[in-house]
């Protein structure tokens, strides 16, 4: 328990989750509990371990059997990749779920952009210039409900990923809150994709002040090469008594998965710690799979805020993050009050001129409102076939839903954000 946990403020915050209408940035919550870094940021998690984000784009016909040498099986530049993936992905829980607790102590309650706020930076990757840059471009698409729509990108390597977040949160009666994530990760890899479901996750240790995530059910990860990685994940007890444990299957096609054969790999452990890799069906082990301890993170680099658009996030939210750092209330609620109020200035203004906040680099499709005749960018394409494959909603549902789920059948919307590259290759004002 943190001292926090019996002060006013935290009570009273305690107090005012019994009203909770499902927007956490309704939440009014007390400035220890507050973090200085806007959602608008979170994207950056996908791309701290640059060098297993191009990996999988390094892997050919002539050279796979050479990339993981401990497995002795290893049958297609296809699959090899798949492995790559799959660890570059579980390479990133570490920071997108840990990194607020290693380096603040606790979970804390982000801030919550506003409708246009924008985020971008690079990694140089200087020290192995085959890498080349990446980039990230990250753009808050919807204010109420907040998403936040993303890409990733490396131009050397051809390698691309695209995605948006949006989050549904509900408070259980001992005050744990559960999160199911509504959108969905596209990675092009040269001229294979990959789609990939987020994980749910629950909030524990509010009512001790001191929150921590846990991730929880399953994500995928499915290949336009048709093989498929299954990952469940649980908490202290479940596969082991460790924290943050995983274990996925990685299966040579979606038939082999669906009639319960054998997954070529199993990758299980500890996303924050050490995992390894053993044979599907034989159980023989490979060795390890990924140690998050001993592999550290290369963190984004972003402009000093003086070279910053007043839409930048760090530019924007920097007065409210002094406030923060300081702990003071009064400074916090001045500074998020100006950012608010001119926010609905702007509100106010497009709806007297019948116009509406224009979206930058990314644009939404929404497939409820095609026609045969509308021509589908390759993202949305790919998405309607892979979802297709293994019978997933395309609906706005908690991301990994089926067909005919409980959720699927309630949503009449099928509207995602996807890139605009013309957009980002036409930009004269952001520069990352
Ligand atoms: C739930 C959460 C905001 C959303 C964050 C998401 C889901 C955003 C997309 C990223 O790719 C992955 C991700 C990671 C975060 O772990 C997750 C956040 C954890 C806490 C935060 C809550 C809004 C904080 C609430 C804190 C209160 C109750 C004190």
């Amino acid at each position: 328990m943190t001292d926090y946990a019996s002060s006013s403020s935290w009570t009273s915050f305690l107090k005012s989750v019994a009203s909770f209408s499902g927007d956490i940035s309704s939440l009014t919550a007390p400035p220890f509990i507050l973090s200085t870094t806007s959602l608008s940021e979170f994207p950056q998690y996908w791309a701290e371990h640059p060098d297993l984000f191009i990996e999988p784009s390094l892997i050919n016909e002539d050279n796979f059997k050479d990339k993981f040498p401990e497995i002795n099986n290893l049958e297609s530049p296809e699959i090899t990749r798949m492995i790559a993936v799959t660890k570059w992905f579980i390479a990133t829980l570490k920071s997108q779920y840990c990194s607020r607790n290693e380096s603040m102590g606790t979970e804390k309650k982000p801030l919550n952009p506003f409708l246009g706020e924008l985020f971008v930076g690079k990694w140089d990757n200087k020290t192995n210039e085959s890498y080349g840059e990446t980039i990230l471009l990250s753009e808050q698409v919807s204010h109420h409900p907040p998403k936040t729509a993303y890409t990733i990108f490396n131009d050397k390597n051809n390698v691309k990923l695209e995605g948006y977040n949006q989050v549904k949160a509900t408070f259980s009666k001992t005050l744990m809150l559960g999160v199911k994530q509504l959108g969905h990760a596209m990675l092009q890899v040269k001229d294979e994709t990959f789609l990939i479901t987020l994980p749910a996750l629950h909030i524990e240790g509010i009512l001790m002040a001191a929150p921590f995530v846990e991730l929880n059910g399953k994500s995928m990860i499915l290949s336009s090469s048709g093989s498929i990685t299954i990952i469940e994940y649980s908490g202290r007890g479940y596969f082991s008594g460790k924290k943050n444990t995983f274990k996925a299957k990685l299966y040579k096609n979606i038939d082999d998965y669906n009639n319960n054969e054998y997954p070529l790999y199993t990758m299980s452990g500890q996303w924050s710690g050490m995992s390894k890799i053993t044979n599907g069906e034989t159980g023989e082990e490979f060795g390890t799979f990924y140690d998050a301890v001993n592999h550290p993170t290369e963190h984004i680099y972003v402009k000093p805020i003086e070279d910053q658009n007043p839409l930048e996030s760090r530019r924007a939210w920097e007065k409210v993050a002094e406030g923060i750092t300081f702990g003071d209330m009064t400074m916090i609620s001045q500074e998020k009050g100006k950012i608010e109020n001119q926010q609905r200035e702007l509100r106010k203004k497009e709806e007297e001129e019948g116009t509406e906040w224009k979206r930058r680099w990314f644009k939404e499709t929404d497939y409820t409102k095609i026609t045969s005749d509308d021509k589908l960018v390759q993202t949305d394409e790919k998405f309607i076939q892979l979802s297709a494959s293994l019978n997933l909603s395309t609906k706005n549902v908690p991301s990994g839903s089926f067909v005919g789920d409980k959720e699927d059948l309630k949503s009449e919307t099928s509207a995602h954000w996807r890139f605009n590259r013309q957009a980002w290759d036409d930009e004269k004002e952001i520069k990352v």
